[in-house]
């Protein structure tokens, strides 16, 4: 694969392209493709996410680690890679390991981010962030992501969190590590399979344009923080919310039998709960994806806007 080497990152011709001329680019996480969703499914869904990016004008730079280098932006053999390859889930302190092994690695949200900062890509779309896990005061089980969206300085668009996470713990962690909330179109903060939690944020937005403002803001006051732009399925597609109920409890029985810990967790929970949902999950999972990539391609585009 060509492309510009920033060592010791290789960033794409079409992402360097792009960022050169100040054209919108989004990143793209490659853990929820390899280990966040079944196959074949991850594959067409991580062909889509480009899709739906590129159909608006916004070059897509999904990110992850192939032979031990971090990538940029890869073209379609990099994508069926992350698709079909088993490859280790990547967090940032991982990066280093992978690197001296020549080893490949998809990368979480933390990692994702972390790279995207480094490459100037400034706004990034997943499904849901990780964070807090319910337990924590004895576990100390909080997702990397958070402390990476701290230093980051990128803006990241998620359906909240899931309800296997302790939702209000995790909204006080961002409170703790100065990173911004912003509720798109509500302060109900989703709890990514349905579209509230219950819990309230402080702040709410209601387009793009307003979200590049705070992104300049933010820049100005050079204090280098990420942004978590919350964004909410549509009540009429979210899952039904008596059988979400039923489908969680029963994913962490499941999981404290299996005696699952660590970063086995969040894979081992999401792929329980696709098969006691019959399938269910998967399909409010993807359609969570879709929105939230199509409003980080608009907010990439009023960022490039706002810059031009
Ligand atoms: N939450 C989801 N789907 C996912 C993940 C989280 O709803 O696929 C993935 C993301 O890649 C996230 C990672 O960065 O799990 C967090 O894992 P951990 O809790 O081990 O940090
Ligand atoms: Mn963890």
């Amino acid at each position: 694969m060509s492309g510009k080497r920033l060592a010791p990152f290789l960033v794409s011709d079409e992402v360097a392209e792009a960022l050169d001329e100040g054209r919108p680019v989004v990143a793209l996480e490659s853990t929820i493709i390899s280990h966040g969703l079944p196959r074949p499914r991850n594959h067409e869904a991580a062909v889509e996410f480009e899709q739906i990016l590129r159909a608006s004008g916004v070059t897509p730079a999904t990110i992850a680690v192939l032979d031990g280098v971090p990538r940029i932006g890869l073209d379609a053999a990099g994508v069926q890679r992350i698709a079909s390859e088993p490859m280790a889930k990547a967090s940032v302190r991982d990066l280093p390991i992978l690197a001296a092994k020549g080893a490949s690695g998809a990368t979480t949200v933390a990692a994702t981010a972390y790279l995207a900062g480094r490459a100037g890509v400034r706004v990034f779309a997943t499904g849901g962030l990780g964070g807090v896990h319910r337990g924590a005061s004895e576990s100390f089980d909080e997702s990397a992501d958070l402390s990476s969206l701290a230093i980051s300085g990128v803006t990241v668009v998620s359906a909240g969190v899931k309800s296997v996470l302790d939702i209000p713990a995790t909204l006080e962690r961002l409170e703790t590590l100065s990173v911004p909330v912003l509720g798109y179109r509500t302060t109900d903060f989703p709890s990514f399979w349905l579209s509230g939690s219950g819990y309230t944020i402080d702040w709410q937005v209601d387009d793009a344009a307003e979200i590049a403002r705070v992104m300049r803001s933010q820049d100005d006051l050079g204090h280098g923080q990420g942004i978590v732009v919350a964004n909410p399925l549509p009540v009429d597609q979210q899952w039904d919310p008596a059988e979400h109920d039923r489908v969680l409890a029963t994913a962490f029985d499941a999981a404290s039998a299996a005696g699952v810990t660590g970063k086995a967790v969040t894979p081992f929970l999401l792929g329980f709960i696709v098969d006691a949902s019959g399938g269910k999950s998967l399909e409010v999972n993807l359609d969570i994806a879709r929105n939230n990539v199509r409003l980080a391609g608009e907010i990439a585009i009023a960022w490039s806007a706002l810059n031009a």
